[in-house]
């Protein structure tokens, strides 16, 4: 028996210092000194040892034992370290990599271009006003001198959401809102977002623009030029022509397209400007006196000025942009070029 249990602590020894994981080692302690493992087995030999013996024998059981146990403890602890170690070496991070980059988005070009706009307005003394999209007749059509017969108000060309309410079908609105608020003298742009039944190639059901208009004493047709002419210049550089053709709107008398050469062409033609060497960009008048009747403005005392310009096609001249609907598709390929 005696050599039995040295038999036992030697192999024991192996196991234990062979045992790669501490789930292996669990299983060694359980072959060794669990209730079915090898000690208790030749511990059964006991009962044919001789009363001499068995003390011997029982000491040296108790000293196998304790031997295991402590190497296995010992075993237990190295195992553990080195756990702990691989973890540390498998999970490591490494601070000097560098970071993710964050994508910064950019801002829309009609934003682009209301801000400029504004911003050129704004050096000339104009103010900016807002008002509501969806809007009442009378401030979208009926303040504007645009009669009940008139074409604009028909259900083909304007979105009605009720007999008297609308989607404002440009900015203009917002002006008469302005001339209500306040007493001349008084300079403003409303730019917004205005929509139109309206759909194709060269058409988009919603749209963006920016109007202005400026009342006080003595304002003449030159102002409006000057104002005009200078914005032009501003925006599309200072050496470009400008030219103010005859035309009519309803709430301007005389009203006035304005024209300045192709950006694109430089004056000598081409499919841009249909081989005229001209581009139409703004649309212009002297407020006529029913739209100051409308808001109570004295026309003996007062006079002005008004505009308005489509955003969209701005931005396509401004940048080189050939088809409407890149404004509203949101495809980022064409968006990162305004970063
Ligand atoms: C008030 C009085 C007068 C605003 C004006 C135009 C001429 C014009 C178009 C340009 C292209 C609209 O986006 S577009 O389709 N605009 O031609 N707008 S005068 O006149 C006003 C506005 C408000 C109270």
């Amino acid at each position: 028996m005696k050599q039995r249990l040295e038999d036992l602590l030697a192999s024991g020894r192996e196991s234990i210092s062979a045992a790669g994981y501490e789930s292996e080692l669990q299983d060694v302690r359980v072959r060794l000194l669990g209730k079915k493992g090898e000690l208790t087995a030749i511990m059964k030999g006991m009962g044919q040892l001789t009363a001499e013996e068995r003390p011997v024998i029982g000491a040296l059981a108790n000293k196998v034992k304790e031997e295991i146990e402590s190497l296995i403890a010992d075993r237990q602890s190295v195992l553990k370290e080195a756990a702990i170690e691989g973890r540390l070496q498998s999970e490591t991070i490494d601070v000097t990599l560098p970071g993710r980059r964050v994508k910064s988005g950019s801002k829309h070009p009609i934003t682009l271009v209301t801000e400029e706009v504004t911003a050129i307005f704004a050096s000339l003394g104009f103010g900016v006003e807002e008002g509501p999209e969806v809007e009442k007749d009378f401030y979208n059509f009926e303040a504007l001198n645009i009669p009940k017969d008139h074409p604009a108000r028909d259900m083909q060309d304007t979105f009605y959401i009720g007999d008297e309410t609308v989607l404002r079908t440009h900015t203009s609105p917002v002006q008469i809102r302005t001339m209500l608020k306040y007493e001349p003298p008084v300079r403003v742009i409303a730019p917004g977002t205005v929509y139109r039944r309206d759909s194709d190639l060269t058409h988009s059901p919603m749209f963006h623009q920016v109007e202005g208009f400026l009342v006080d004493r003595d304002i003449t047709f030159g102002d409006l030029k000057g104002i005009l002419t200078t914005f032009i210049n501003r925006y599309f550089g200072e050496g470009i022509g400008v030219r103010f053709r005859p035309s009519f709107f309803p709430f301007t008398e005389p009203s006035a397209e304005v024209d300045m050469q192709c950006v694109i062409c430089g004056g000598s033609g081409c499919r841009v400007c249909k081989n005229s060497g001209w581009l139409e960009i703004l649309g212009s008048g002297m407020i006529d006196p029913e739209v100051f009747r409308s808001v109570e403005y004295d026309s003996d005392k007062y006079s002005g000025f008004a505009f308005g310009m489509g955003l969209e096609r701005i931005a396509m001249l401004k940048y080189g942009v050939n088809d409407l609907r890149l404004f509203f598709e949101n495809d980022y390929r064409f968006l990162s070029q305004f970063a």
